[in-house]
């Protein structure tokens, strides 16, 4: 039996992505940030950008927004913004991770006032996504030391499950908690939350709303990513992805950039597992755009999920269970290599010409002159970037 691509376009039609603010505005290196024409200088900038995005591809229909750097007056009017442009305001990410007070650890801290102060930032991002109306809070903690010995390690992992549970308790009852892990960076030494295993153990005893967040760039080279994704499916504990690439550290390139096949891979286990199209695991990006523009990276981003995900859905999974079970070892291998050798560009293409798109996304953005017209039209002001 063979997988035709007009049975997976269905499964294809339904996908969504969620974009991070953050894509849109400056990034760089500890050694430098460069600045683009056109950036962004304010949320709704962002939110513009973002929906370029969803205009060529009709895959990303959702905006993340990151507190304080999205910070407004007035969330309503940032909503009925987002979708007079056709998008919605999606996952409120917190930053506790660029205040002096939050030096030596924030939800962790030794010091009450300090984690009361990081347990409020959350408070505050919680009125935020009802305002908005967004589901997800989404929490990454910089929380860790550099030298063995600096913290005491299991007294910070205490500290963190009281604070997390003091955040779950304030939300709303449709709204949910991911956590997300990462081995290192800014810590050295340890992290408090740097395997799934850890995010796990913490959210299982939260609550059914709270989850673990898979940032696919967060792990050390050679680890078997698919196999997390796999194992969190299986525990029903995946709540998201960001999705981005790495060829050393957490270097926030473009996903399926770096390892196309592991994106494969990644994606053929959430099929599955059945985590595709699956509104309890948000597929998210976390990129940052050094030195290409960010609209068109982001337009590439989705694309290659969607790439990818048409592979992994062209396994002819009656036929690898069947090689599976008779211990055909080349055979199931080949089952799924297949799969991922097979080139669907032309088949995607036709299809978005079939649903009024251009078959090319990434050349019709380039041909709308959008990018032009943003960089003439905003001058002056901040440029959005990491910290604002
Ligand atoms: C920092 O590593 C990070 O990239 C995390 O992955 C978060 O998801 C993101 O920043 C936004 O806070
Ligand atoms: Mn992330």
């Amino acid at each position: 039996m063979t997988v035709t691509f007009e049975s997976i376009a269905p499964h294809l039609a339904e996908q969504a992505i969620e974009l991070p603010s953050w894509a849109f505005g400056n990034s760089g290196t500890r050694f430098k940030v460069f600045g683009t024409p056109g950036t962004p200088r304010t949320p709704q900038e962002k939110i513009a950008d973002a929906a370029q995005v969803n205009k060529y591809t009709l895959l990303a229909p959702k905006v993340a927004l990151h507190i304080p750097w999205d910070k407004v007056d007035d969330y309503s009017a940032l909503s009925a913004f987002a979708d007079d442009h056709g998008v919605k305001l999606g996952t409120v990410n917190s930053n506790t991770f660029q205040n002096d007070d939050y030096k030596f650890g924030s939800l962790t801290h030794t010091d009450a006032a300090v984690r009361q102060k990081a347990i409020d930032h959350h408070f505050e991002c919680i009125d935020i996504m009802h305002k908005t109306g967004s589901r997800d809070l989404k929490i990454w903690l910089a929380d860790g030391t550099n030298y063995p010995g600096q913290g005491d390690i299991r007294g910070r992992q205490d500290r963190l499950n009281d604070s997390l549970q003091k955040i779950y308790l304030a939300l709303g009852d449709e709204q949910r908690l991911v956590l997300e892990y990462k081995f290192f960076e800014p810590a050295f030494y340890h992290t408090d939350v740097p395997d799934w295993g850890t995010s796990y153990a913490q959210v299982v005893s939260l609550g059914d709303r709270a989850s673990v967040c898979l940032d696919t760039g967060h792990h050390a080279p050679g680890t078997n990513i698919e196999f997390i994704v796999m194992q969190l499916l299986r525990l029903g504990k995946l709540g998201s992805f960001d999705f981005n690439s790495r060829f050393y550290a957490d270097d926030d390139l473009i996903v399926g950039a770096a390892d196309p096949f592991q994106l494969f891979r990644i994606i053929f286990e959430v099929v599955r597992g059945g985590g595709l199209n699956n509104p309890d695991v948000a597929f998210m990006l976390d990129q940052c755009h050094n030195v290409e523009d960010k609209i068109p990276g982001q337009i590439r981003s989705v694309l290659n999920v969607q790439e990818m995900t048409a592979r992994a859905l062209l396994v002819d999974s009656v036929a690898l269970k069947a090689a599976q079970d008779a211990g055909d070892v080349l055979g199931a291998n080949g089952i799924l290599m297949d799969a991922f050798y097979t080139d669907v560009r032309a088949d995607l293409a036709a299809w978005r010409e079939s649903r009024g798109l251009a078959g090319d996304p990434m050349a019709a953005y380039a041909a709308s002159g959008y990018q032009a017209t943003i960089a003439a039209e905003r001058v002056g002001g901040v440029q959005a970037g990491w910290g604002a």
